[in-house]
């Protein structure tokens, strides 16, 4: 089995990126540099080639490939961000994701944020979030409808995405913050909430059998190794201040996988 990530650099005009539920903070942007090097080599030990997408300096957000596109075994969705200036990202995703997988479109006036998209093998919850609309995910949902995907759609409050409220610590546990989505809607998954002092830690990437996790979370983070998982952490602050977490810096493909995220 082989994994690729895909990722793009942080582009200088990171610093007029936008801002949803945190104030504008200076943000370094030679530091948030260093940072995502330090991610992309995690990934490069944990198995993935890295690929870098191509630079889009005057697209604040655009490190934040996650939200451009949705990659399962059978398709890629590019996706219609609901920020409009986030628009313009997709078209070199798409142009490096057509390689590896068919394509499927939202369109207008759907909208869908790869980061609203929470997939657990054939079970996919989408956030209705500022960014997706329902137009967005009943596009999603047709799309997914021929390969068996049981597609559903989730309220999210308090936060930009879904997977900044839940996202998959394993194949059946969802890594959750209660305050900002209803843990029933993941169905019988097992939960590990969030330490209530850190709202922002229910944002795990993991890749095989271990997270990549932000290193500012340290009680969460006892939390999910007393849990028995392997957790590889890597400093995330800088990015933090943009709104990004680990799963927005890449786009993960895997091959000759079947069911996993
Ligand atoms: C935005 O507001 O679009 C960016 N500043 C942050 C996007 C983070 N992406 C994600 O959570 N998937």
């Amino acid at each position: 089995m082989s994994r690729s990530a895909f990722t793009r650099s942080v582009p200088p005009s990171i610093v007029d990126c936008e801002l949803t539920h945190l104030a504008r903070e200076r943000i370094d942007v030679a530091r948030a540099t260093e940072q995502h090097t330090a991610y992309e080599a995690l990934l490069v030990e944990l198995g993935c080639t890295v690929i870098r997408l191509p630079a889009t300096p005057g697209l604040p957000d655009s490190v934040f490939v996650e939200d451009t596109a949705v990659v399962f075994d059978e398709v890629a969705v590019i996706t219609r961000p609901g920020a409009a200036s986030r628009r313009p990202e997709t078209d070199t995703v798409a142009a490096a994701l057509k390689d590896v997988r068919p394509l499927k479109y939202i369109h207008e006036p759907g909208t869908l944020d790869g980061g609203d998209v929470l997939r657990m093998g054939r079970m996919v919850r989408v956030g209705r979030s500022r960014r997706t609309n329902a137009d967005g995910i009943a596009q999603l949902e047709r799309i997914l409808a021929a390969y068996g995907y049981e597609v559903r759609s989730v309220d999210v409050r308090g936060c930009l995405h879904l997977k900044s409220a839940a996202t998959a610590a394993a194949d059946a546990t969802v890594l959750i913050n209660p305050a900002w989505v209803d843990a029933a809607a993941f169905g019988l998954a097992e939960r590990i909430e969030i330490d209530p002092a850190e709202p922002f830690a229910a944002n795990a990437l993991r890749i095989g059998d271990g997270l990549v996790y932000a290193a500012h979370f340290p009680r969460t983070h006892e939390r999910l190794v007393a849990r028995g998982l392997r957790v590889h952490t890597v400093a995330a602050d800088e990015l933090a201040k943009a709104e990004g977490g680990v799963t927005c810096c890449s786009l993960i493909v895997e091959d000759g996988a079947t069911d996993r995220p």
